[in-house]
């Protein structure tokens, strides 16, 4: 007689997350530095120097002072504890002789778009949730059902190997995927063999794999919810599997302690979400010296003029019209400060953008000197279409309140 299959589950959904992302795309520029420890999180400064003979100079941790932080750092300095968001100084007594190097972030999103464009070939349900993570839904990918021999996951560990590979031969990079009935359970299940994990989890598997993990490890247990379960006891998933739903509700509310639950047995039905429209598009700049309204005149006004022609670019690449208009101002001291407009009508082009821009630049009084300037789009539309949420009365002329005089220098920057 033929073993019962376990049936599968009705929805097959991978996460994947690259490894050590912005560590191991520097380590593609660098091969020398593979299975050192290094540190991502430097200044331009800290760029390696090439010697005459070809080989190259590397900055150390233990040669660092500064306020900087950690942004991320390879395998082999994790082993001593260096992580991310942690000080560079602090950590350059775990690990002096790690190199640090400088972020480059135009590489991280190149090669964001590489390994995404080589998962899509496989799979085309794709949920982005940033630079080196999506959400893909495999259900109706060919063969992802077929079982292999007697493993009824045969055919989904296949695909999923699969985009692995693909992801491999596109970038060079390795990263951890999980599959499993959910987002929820799959975003857990992707960090469980890290690096270059394949990890397949089914309900069958949730005592095994996922009970014992603390709770902070779910998607949505931040540090204040992860204390309060702490305080009460409630220190790994299966803990708060076991909890009574009244406990929690009394602690939680309603709402959330129904999640907990929820969560703690691998459950939740969200989609993968394939298409997300941006809410707005931003540009912005941080200056190499901070420079003054006044005196710096003709420089800002150059770079102001240029974020607005790379925004009216961004909007006309992307296919959208934008009626509120926006500007973030950084002061020395780093003071934020933002204004913006709506207009009447929808524009994509930089001359209109710049306009308005500039009108809200005059509500600001620019007395101290800046060292960011931005520019941003929001209330976005396509073309011939009406705006998301743009109702017919009252719409069309709202200004935001925050008026401040105009003073003689603004006007004469900015007219
Ligand atoms: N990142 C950041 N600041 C943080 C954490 C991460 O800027 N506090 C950046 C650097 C990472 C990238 O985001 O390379 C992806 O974040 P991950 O949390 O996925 O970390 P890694 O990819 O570096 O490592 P892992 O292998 O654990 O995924
Ligand atoms: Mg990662």
């Amino acid at each position: 007689m033929a073993e019962p299959t376990p049936a599968l589950p009705d929805r097959l959904i991978a996460h994947l997350d690259m490894d050590a992302f912005y560590a191991s795309v520097e380590l593609l520029r660098y091969p020398e530095l593979k299975g050192l420890p290094v540190v991502v999180g430097g200044r331009r400064a800290h760029t390696p120097q090439e010697r005459p003979d070809g080989t190259r100079h590397f900055f150390k941790l233990a040669d660092y002072t500064g306020r900087g932080v950690v942004t991320t750092s390879t395998y082999a300095a994790r082993t001593l504890g260096v992580f991310s968001a942690m000080g560079l100084m602090k950590a350059a007594l775990l690990a002096p002789q790690a190199v640090l190097l400088p972020a480059d972030f135009d590489s991280y999103r190149h090669y964001s778009r590489l390994f995404k464009a080589a998962v899509r070939e496989i799979a085309p349900v794709i949920e982005d949730r940033g630079i080196d993570e999506i959400y893909i839904d495999l259900t109706d990918v060919p063969g992802a059902r077929d079982p292999v021999g007697h493993d009824p996951l045969g055919g989904v560990r296949a695909v999923a190997r699969e985009i692995k590979n693909s992801v491999l031969r596109a970038t060079g990079l390795t990263c951890s995927v999980g599959v499993t009935p959910n987002k929820l359970l799959s975003k857990l299940a992707s960090e469980l063999d890290k690096p270059d994990g394949l990890t397949v989890v089914t309900m069958a598997d949730l005592p095994t794999r996922i009970w014992p993990l603390p709770v902070r490890r779910i998607n949505g247990i931040g540090p204040k919810a992860g204390a309060k379960l702490n305080t009460l006891e409630i220190e790994t998933i299966a803990d708060l599997a076991a909890a009574a739903p009244e406990l929690l509700a009394q602690h939680f509310g309603a709402g959330y302690s129904g999640w907990l639950h929820q969560a703690a047995w691998g459950l939740d039905d969200r989609p993968v979400v394939t298409h997300s429209e941006p809410v707005s598009i931003s540009r912005e700049t941080t200056f190499e010296r901070d420079l003054h309204a006044q005196r710096d005149r003709p420089e800002l006004s150059r770079i102001f003029t240029a974020l607005c022609e790379q925004l009216a670019s961004d909007l006309q690449r992307k296919g959208y019209l934008g009626r509120t208009i926006g500007i973030k101002l950084r002061f020395e001291g780093f003071r934020t400060v933002t204004r913006d407009l709506t207009l009447d009508e929808p524009v994509q082009d930089a001359a209109a953008i710049r306009r308005a821009a500039g009108l809200c630049l005059k509500r600001v009084d620019l007395s101290q000197r800046l060292r960011l300037l931005g520019v941003r789009v929001g209330k976005l539309s396509r073309p011939g279409e009406i705006e998301p949420g743009r109702r017919g009365r009252g719409a069309g002329h709202t200004t935001k309140a925050e008026p401040s005089q105009p003073t003689p220098e603004n006007l004469r920057l900015f007219t």
